[in-house]
């Protein structure tokens, strides 16, 4: 097990949420020297390891309490729980916080020539997937008969080859399905990059260390989704400009030197913020529209 005073994180060594993940780390000021060969990595500036290992292997390793957190997407967490319910072997984990990365969804595609009427139509098929739980629970809980085939890998050309009739299979632009003359017809799960932790309480010493970093992962993913927008207006039109702003925060309404009939509008905004609403703030004579990144949020 994990020693009791270094928290020890795992995550993906290479593939989709590895770049993201070492991103999210680094932006939340820890130092780590991540070399291809290391298992390993140990943060320099804090009392953090961090696991790289693939992706399937992360929930087991935190359900059994070889790592304390793990990142890792809602699908392989939630098949791993499952498979595990099945085997009768520990599938406790709590998910600490969502990340805003790794976004896909696990849908049900058929060749394109196929007609879909709507789910009972599919009663009877076979379908290759990756995640076999997932699929399993879906049919169970809409009372359609599926059959399965695992395949680990290269899931798109089951029909082609006569393996099987559809594939259930994580989907992010579609591109790979039409490559393989597919459609997707059902999107059965979402799922994103989840932060997860063990079921059991962490040491005293690992439960600070996670308490510094739990505010500063939130305020990355928060600086992430928001933007700070910075407009001068016209001091009589302050209520439209004010009603186009996106979001829930109150904007700051600042003078400006030498000039009582333009003020500054500053605000942060955590919604999008669409050309179409610059063009209306610039109808109502506003300039100097800036609309720029946030690196870091706290509070
Ligand atoms: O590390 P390990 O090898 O065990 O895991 P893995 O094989 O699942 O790794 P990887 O890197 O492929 O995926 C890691 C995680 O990234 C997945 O478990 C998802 O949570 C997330 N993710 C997000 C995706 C996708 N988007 C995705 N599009 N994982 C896989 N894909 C594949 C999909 O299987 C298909 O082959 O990308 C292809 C489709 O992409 P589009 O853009 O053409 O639709």
């Amino acid at each position: 097990m994990t020693t009791e005073t270094r928290l020890r994180i795992a995550m993906q060594k290479s593939g989709r949420l590895s770049d993201d993940t070492q991103a999210l780390l680094k932006r939340c000021g820890l130092k780590l020297n991540v070399s291809d060969r290391r298992l390993l990595a140990h943060v320099s500036n804090m009392p953090i390891d961090i696991m790289r290992v693939r992706s399937s292997d992360i929930p087991g390793l935190v359900m059994d309490g070889v790592c304390d957190l793990g990142i890792v997407g809602d699908n392989t967490l939630e098949e791993t729980a499952l498979e595990r319910e099945l085997m009768g072997i520990a599938s406790g984990y709590v998910r600490t916080t969502g990340l805003n990365f790794g976004g896909c969804r696990f849908s049900l595609a058929m060749p394109e020539e196929f007609e879909y009427t709507g789910i009972e139509c599919l009663n009877g098929l076979r379908f290759a997937t990756t995640y076999p739980q997932l699929l399993k629970r879906w049919a169970e809980a809409n009372n359609i008969n599926v059959e399965f085939c695992l395949l680990k890998g290269s899931v798109e050309v089951a029909p082609r080859v006569g393996l099987a009739d559809g594939i259930c299979d994580l989907v992010s632009t579609g591109a790979t399905l039409e490559a393989n003359g597919l459609k997707e017809i059902e999107v059965i799960y979402r799922s994103k990059a989840s932060l997860i932790q063990t079921e059991a309480p962490l040491s005293a010493e690992k439960q600070e260390i996670l308490d510094t970093l739990l505010p500063r992962i939130q305020g990355v993913m928060k600086a992430k989704e928001s933007k700070y927008i910075m407009l001068h207006a016209p001091k009589d039109k302050i209520e439209q400009v004010s009603a186009l702003m996106p979001g829930k925060e109150t904007p700051t309404i600042l003078p400006l030197a030498g000039r009582d009939d333009i003020v500054a509008v500053h605000v942060v905004a955590t919604e999008t913020f669409f050309w179409e609403t610059m063009e209306e703030l610039k109808a109502l004579g506003c300039n100097s529209i800036l609309v720029m990144p946030i690196e870091k949020m706290m509070g």
